[in-house]
C-alpha cells in the first residue's frame, strides 16, 4: 500500500487531496501544527481514515522524525502562509513559512530519503506583472507581493533539489482554485458567503476592494488531481495548473448575486481596506502542456463552481440561523422557567 504525507492537510487543498489519495487506496498521513482549538472542519468527515501527525514546516526535526517513522513515498507540501494582503503585514514569518518552510521539507527528504517524491505548490501570483498572455512554464516571474517572492524561492529551490541531487521534486504552478472549502477571506467565497448572508437577511452589504482584478479561476478538486498525476509521472517536471479562462471580480459578483435572484450593484461597495498596496491585475494560465503530459482538464466551469460555492453557502447559513434560533428559544424558555420560580435571572 502507498503512503503519502501532506502537510496543510487542515487547508482547502489538503483536504480534497486526503479523499482524493484515500479514493486511491492510499495511506494518509497528514501534518497539522498544534493549535489551542480545534481547526478540523475541513476534515471531519475524514478523520477516522487519516492519520494526523503534529509538525510545522518552521521546525525541520520534526518533519525529519515523521519522515523516519512514516517511510512516505510521496509527499505533497500544500501548507503556506497563503493569503496575500496577510503577507504585507507579516512578511518575514510569510518568507519564513512560504519560501525557506521549503528548503527545510526538501532538506528533510534529503537527509532521511531522497527517493521520496515530491510536490511543491507553487502559485500563478509568482508571474504578478504578468510579461506574457497568457502564462505558461517558460513566463518569467515577476512577483507583487511578499507572498509572490516567497513562491518564486520555493520554486526555484525545487527546481534546484531535483537538478542538484537528482530528487524526484515537482512544482505545479497552480492558479486561483476554489470550493466550498475556501477560506472566507478571498474574495470567491467572500462574496458567496456573503451574498447567501444578504439572501437570508442576515447581511445588508458586501464591502470589496478591486473590482477590476481578472483571475483565472477553477475549481480545488480538479486541481489535486493533476498534483496527483505530477507525481505519477517517470519523470519530475513543472506544470502551469490553470482552466485558461479570465473573469474579473466585477463578473464573479454579479454571477454570484444572479444565481439567487439580486443584483450586485445594490449591494457592493468599494471599500479602500481591501485594495492591495501592490496588485495583480490579470492572470491567465495556459494549461496545454499538463492537458499533452498528464492528459488533465479541468471538469468544473466557472459558473459551475460559482453556483456550488453560493448553494453550499445559503445551506451553511441557514443551517447556522437555525441553530441559533434553536439556542435562542432554549435560553428564553430556561429564562421563563427562572423567572417563574423567582429566582435572578442573568441578562447578557
Ligand atoms: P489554505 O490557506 O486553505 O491552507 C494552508 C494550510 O497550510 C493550512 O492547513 C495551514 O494550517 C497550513 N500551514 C500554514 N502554516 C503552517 C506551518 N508553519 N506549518 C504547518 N502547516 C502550516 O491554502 P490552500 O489549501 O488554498 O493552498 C494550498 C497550497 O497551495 C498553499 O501552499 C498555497 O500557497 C498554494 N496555492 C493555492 C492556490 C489556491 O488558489 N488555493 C493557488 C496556488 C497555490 P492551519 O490550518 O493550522 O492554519
Ligand atoms: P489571490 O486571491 O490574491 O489571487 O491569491 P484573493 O481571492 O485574495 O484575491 C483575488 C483578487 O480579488 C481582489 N479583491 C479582493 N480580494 C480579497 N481577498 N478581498 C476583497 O475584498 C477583494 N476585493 C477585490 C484582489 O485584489 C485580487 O486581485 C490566491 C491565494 O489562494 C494564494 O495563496 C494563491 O497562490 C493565489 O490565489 C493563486
Amino acid at each position: 500500500m502507498k503512503r503519502a504525507l501532506v502537510t496543510g492537510i487542515t487547508g482547502q487543498d489538503g483536504s480534497y487531496m486526503a479523499e482524493l489519495l484515500l479514493s486511491k487506496g492510499y495511506e494518509v498521513f497528514g501534518v497539522v501544527r498544534r493549535t489551542s482549538s480545534r481547526n478540523l472542519e475541513r476534515i471531519e468527515h475524514i478523520q477516522d481514515r487519516i492519520q494526523l501527525e503534529s509538525a510545522d514546516l518552521l521546525d525541520l526535526s520534526s518533519v525529519m522524525s515523521l519522515l523516519q517513522r512514516i517511510k512516505p513515498h510521496e509527499f505533497y507540501n500544500l501548507a503556506a502562509q497563503t493569503f496575500v494582503p496577510a503577507s504585507w503585514e507579516q512578511p518575514v514569518l510569510t518568507g519564513e513559512i512560504t519560501a525557506l518552510g521549503v528548503t527545510k521539507m526538501l532538506e528533510a527528504i534529503r537527509l532521511v530519503d531522497p527517493t521520496i517524491r515530491f510536490y511543491q505548490a507553487s502559485s500563478s501570483e509568482m508571474f504578478g506583472k504578468v510579461q506574457a498572455v497568457p502564462q505558461n512554464e517558460r513566463t518569467p516571474f515577476y512577483p507583487r507581493s511578499p507572498y509572490g517572492v516567497a513562491k518564486v524561492y520555493g520554486h526555484w529551490i525545487t527546481v534546484n533539489y531535483r537538478e542538484s541531487y537528482g530528487m524526484f521534486a515537482c512544482s505545479g504552478i497552480c492558479f486561483n482554485h476554489e470550493s466550498p472549502r475556501r477560506g472566507s477571506e478571498f474574495v470567491t467565497r467572500k462574496i458567496t458567503e456573503t451574498a447567501a448572508r444578504i439572501k437570508l437577511g442576515m447581511a445588508t452589504e458586501l464591502r470589496l476592494g478591486n473590482l477590476e482584478a481578472r483571475r483565472d479561476w477553477g475549481f480545488a478538486g480538479d486541481f489535486v488531481e493533476a498534483m496527483w498525476l505530477m507525481l505519477q509521472q517517470e519523470e519530475p517536471e513543472d506544470y502551469v495548473i490553470a482552466t485558461g479562462v479570465t473573469r474579473s471580480v466585477r463578473e464573479m459578483a454579479r454571477i454570484a448575486f444572479e444565481h439567487i435572484g439580486l443584483n450586485y450593484e445594490d449591494y457592493v461597495i468599494l471599500d479602500p481596506r481591501f485594495v492591495r498596496p501592490a496588485e495583480v491585475d490579470m492572470l491567465v494560465g495556459d494549461p496545454s502542456k499538463a492537458a499533452q503530459k498528464l492528459n488533465w482538464r479541468p471538469k468544473v466551469s466557472f459558473e459551475e463552481l460559482i453556483a456550488m460555492m453560493v448553494e453550499a453557502d445559503i445551506q451553511r447559513v441557514t443551517e447556522q440561523r437555525q441553530l441559533q434560533s434553536i439556542t435562542q428559544a432554549a435560553q428564553q424558555r430556561q429564562a421563563d422557567k427562572l423567572r417563574k420560580a423567582n429566582r435572578p435571572v442573568l441578562v447578557r
